[in-house]
């Protein structure tokens, strides 16, 4: 019953928003998104402190609960850039596949994509807030630094690890 009635609900919202004009849209969408959201206060999402350095990344816990996650990212270095990427995969660490220089390879269809925080400097912080739901994760850098011709991959360096949510 009371599915049935949020069915006519949102379906009465969404021809609203597609008969309305832009004003009436906004409205609606903010409407539903409070009423079909997760319960709990809503858009509190939790904090994870994360140190990325030469060569590690390290998250102050490896597990979160499914929803919204604000990873807070130190760059300790010490002297070098790294980013921060967040892929979805069954896979393990250490099973992850790679390129031939050791980097991962970021197209395989066995990686999901998430977000990345791009490069940042040591002594620089930056936040990336996720929506993950349950599931294993990677957190890594996949940066690489010239050095004599060669491109030795922060990720083949160490620059990962597994994070789970449930
Ligand atoms: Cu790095």
């Amino acid at each position: 019953m009371r599915l049935t009635l949020l069915g006519i609900l949102l379906g009465g919202l969404l021809l609203a928003a597609a008969c309305g004009g832009d004003d009436e849209k906004t409205t609606a969408t903010a409407t539903t998104q409070t009423t079909i959201g997760p319960s709990g206060s809503p858009g509190a999402a939790q904090q994870i402190n994360v140190t990325v350095k030469e060569f590690s990344v390290n998250p102050e816990k490896t597990s979160a609960k499914a929803g919204k996650i604000t990873f807070n990212v130190e760059n300790k270095g010490p002297s070098q850039a790294h980013e921060f990427l967040v892929f979805k995969t069954d896979l393990g660490v250490d099973e992850l596949p790679t390129q031939s220089d050791g980097s991962l390879d970021e197209e395989d269809p066995a990686l999901e994509m998430i977000d990345e925080i791009t490069e940042f400097n040591p002594g620089q912080k930056k936040s990336l807030t996720v929506d993950l739901e349950a599931g294993k994760y990677i957190l890594a850098c996949n940066r690489g630094e010239e050095t004599g011709g060669q491109v030795p991959s922060h990720f083949a360096q160490g620059m990962r690890t597994a994070f789970t949510v449930e």
